[in-house]
């Protein structure tokens, strides 16, 4: 298809470079976007980054009559409108739960009562897994360590890290069982299963892309919940030192935008398989202290020395980072972003 396509939350960060790929690639792009403005400031308007030849309707993706008139003559849905942070969904437990669940469940009967078949692609999360995937020395895997870190979430975490050292971490594939830890991704589980659940019943294929931890331009530098990196640029731009939670060593999976929307592309065009989830990462982890020293170095500061908080944020994970081989042989998707390119393109943007 080269039709009509609807991002919602599409003048976000991901929504925005999602809406660049697809006009590249020739789709008539219509976004419908509430303008947050945690993320877009009070009273905003079209933000400059969007492209002019995104059709922006102004709505709430809870809002019944802007969701039919955002759906009208689309051919495709990208479902990207959510609360993002994972520990704000600790204390906004009735907002996350509201946008994330309700927003699905309102776009979803939409797409339900509309006739013509129309594909929808799910901004889904890591943070379904919980504490990734671990292997010990025998080789022998482990998926079930969360009710280790519920224990360290209550502080005495040094004793128990170094009980844990041996075991390894190791890339998480989609079988791995969910665990959930915060609001936000239980927020993204339901999500998940209630465009399954519905999309199974009304016939509309459905596929979830399980993002790891997205990085690049346009990303709110302004809002405090939003991706280390993004925090990390502001703080160190306005000469403060970075706050590291725990010990730093913690390590996630950092993907570039770029190479995040060229995979939701092959998922809208890829011909509808059974396997309907895939991990969107780099495959490759990181420590956040090393993601800091890598950024330090692009960004040609060596005065800022980090603040190590030792605390972790409630709702954290402590490692994870995706194995991708699904979406390599289904979707054809192959990350091409080096995190050194990456992140010299997003201190050229700071
Ligand atoms: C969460 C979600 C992820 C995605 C992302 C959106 C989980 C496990 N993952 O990722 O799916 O939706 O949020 O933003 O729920 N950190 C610091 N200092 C700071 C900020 C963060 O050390 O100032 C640490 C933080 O403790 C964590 C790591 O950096 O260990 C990454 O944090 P993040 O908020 O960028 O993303 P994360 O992994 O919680």
């Amino acid at each position: 298809m080269s039709g009509s396509v609807l991002i919602t939350g599409g003048a976000g960060f991901i929504g925005s470079h999602l809406a660049d790929e697809l006009l590249r690639h020739g789709y008539r792009v219509r976004v419908l976007d509430s303008l947050v403005p945690q993320v877009h400031g009070p009273d905003a308007g079209r933000p400059a980054y969007l492209d002019p030849e995104v059709e922006l309707i102004k709505g709430d993706v809870r809002d019944q009559a802007a969701v039919q008139k955002a759906l009208a003559g689309t051919e495709a849905v990208f479902h990207l409108a959510a609360m993002v942070g994972v520990g704000q969904s600790m204390y906004e437990i009735e907002r996350y739960t509201s946008v994330n669940n309700c927003g699905t469940a309102v776009l979803l009967e939409a797409m339900a009562q509309t006739r013509g078949e129309r594909k929808l692609i799910v901004a889904s999360s890591m943070s379904i897994y919980g504490e990734g995937r671990y292997r010990d020395q025998s080789g022998a895997y482990y998926d079930n360590v969360t009710r280790e870190i519920g224990q360290l979430q209550r502080g005495d975490w040094e004793p128990l890290l170094e009980e844990r050292e041996p075991l390894i971490p190791v890339p998480t594939p989609e079988e791995k069982a969910p665990s959930l830890a915060s609001v936000y991704a239980l927020s993204k589980y339901d999500q998940e299963r209630m465009a399954l659940i519905v999309g199974g019943c009304y016939r509309i294929p459905v596929i979830a892309l399980r993002f790891f931890n997205v990085y690049g331009t346009r990303q709110a530098l302004s809002n405090p919940y939003t991706g280390v990196l993004a925090i990390f640029a502001s703080r160190l731009m306005n000469g403060n030192p970075p706050r590291i939670f725990e010990d730093g060593r913690q390590q996630r999976d950092f993907v570039s935008v770029h190479d995040v929307v060229t995979a939701c592309r092959l998922a809208l065009e890829v011909d509808q398989q059974k396997q309907q989830l895939f991990n969107i990462g780099s495959g490759a982890n990181i420590s956040v202290l090393q993601v800091l020293e890598r950024f330090c170095q692009v960004l040609n500061v060596d005065s800022i020395e980090p603040e190590i908080t030792g605390s972790y944020r409630a709702g954290d994970i402590r490692h994870c980072f995706a194995d991708i081989t699904s979406a390599r042989e289904v979707l054809g998707y192959a990350p091409r972003v080096k995190f050194e390119e990456g992140l010299r393109e997003l201190a050229g943007w700071l």
